[in-house]
């Protein structure tokens, strides 16, 4: 972090601490250690960067608004996390923020970092397909996880993302939401997020997890029309009104860790009861398509080692590790 940068990032602080009262140019010289032409520089760069500051000649410096960004100064000093997202790399523009973290991974970034992008250019989901990134819209959040996790373990951890998820959206939210096996999360029927989890392997082990989750939160209908494999939504859709990405950012990252922490401790088993419960196909007949094949059976529950337990139209079972779900019983 470049000096320049920390010092509007404190004095951003400083003018937070006191929300609704003005503080002197001086006592933000005094604190930070730097002139006053220092601190009218530095509160430029806030504005430029869309924070609103009121400036009164004799009276100082008040925050009056804050803007949507996902940068550091709005979610670091605001983590309620006890690892997750210490180490915050924000882009406001990427090709793909797994590409970013799977590159820090390999350069050493600790367990929990996190690389958050405004705009991704190649955005990706399974088998090197589109995400579409709108700038500025929505959340493109890769999280890097180092536990030594069996390489068969490792890719479980796309489902402690979409219950996550699943959970904020209900409880900051207020909004039902369904977890589409393997990867989605639905709201009546429509995408909202997407998870793409990437690992590095020995033999035996995972070296690293990589997370990746788009998240449609500030999304028009006109943007998500499509073309879409599947329908889509945006959490704005859902609940009518523009909702702040810090806030969504915040409560996931919170959860996250939290029913990761569970993972680790009790494995996938733990969690699955709740996993089904929010997984709407569970005891409806779908079509699962993974390459060519195309198989219709009842969605019997997910086995404890994450694959779709299926009962095919043929009365055998069968175990489904990939694919997609493209059609259920009655809508979703
Ligand atoms: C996924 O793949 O749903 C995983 C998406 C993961 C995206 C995140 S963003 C941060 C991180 N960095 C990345 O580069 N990726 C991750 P899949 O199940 O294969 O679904 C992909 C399909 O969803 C596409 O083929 C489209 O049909 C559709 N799609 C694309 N963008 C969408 C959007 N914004 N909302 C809903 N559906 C979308």
């Amino acid at each position: 972090m470049s000096s320049l940068k920390s010092n509007h990032l404190e004095i951003l602080k400083l003018l937070r601490d006191r929300t609704g009262s003005f503080v002197s140019g001086e006592a933000l010289a005094e604190k930070i250690g730097i002139s006053r032409p220092g601190v009218w520089k530095h509160i430029n760069r806030l504005k430029q960067m869309g924070y609103e500051v009121q400036s009164r000649p004799g009276l100082g410096y008040m925050l009056m608004a804050i803007p949507d960004s996902l940068a550091d100064g709005e979610i670091v000093h605001n983590l309620g996390t006890k690892w997750l997202a210490h180490s915050y790399h924000y882009l406001t523009t990427i090709g793909s923020t797994n590409d970013y973290a799977l590159k820090l991974a390999a350069e050493g970034a600790p367990h929990g970092a996190v690389v958050v992008a405004e705009q991704q250019t190649k955005g990706r989901g399974r088998l090197k397909r589109e995400w579409m990134s709108f700038p500025n819209r929505g959340i493109y959040l890769s999280m890097l996880l180092r536990d030594l996790l069996p390489t068969r373990v490792a890719p479980q951890t796309s489902f402690i993302g979409s219950l996550a998820m699943v959970k904020m959206l209900r409880e900051a939210f207020g909004i039902g939401a369904s977890i589409k096996w393997p990867n989605d999360v639905l709201i009546r029927g429509r995408k909202v997020a997407g998870i793409l989890t990437e690992t590095q392997s020995d033999q035996d082990f995972s070296r690293f997890i990589v997370v990746g989750i788009g998240i449609n939160v500030n999304h028009g209908r006109e943007e998500m029309e499509g073309p879409f494999r599947y329908p889509a939504t945006s959490i704005a859709i859902e609940t009518g009104s523009v909702v702040m990405r810090q806030k969504v950012l915040l409560e996931f990252l919170g959860r996250f860790e939290h029913e990761y922490e569970r993972f680790l401790q009790a494995g996938l088993p733990a969690l699955l009861p709740e996993i089904e419960q929010c997984s709407e196909m569970i005891g409806k007949t779908i079509t699962v398509v993974y390459g060519d094949r195309q198989i219709v059976g009842k969605a019997e529950g997910i086995s404890a080692e994450g694959a779709l337990l299926l009962l095919r139209e043929d009365g055998a079972r069968e175990q489904v590790w990939a694919g997609d779900v493209m059609h259920i019983e009655g809508g979703f």
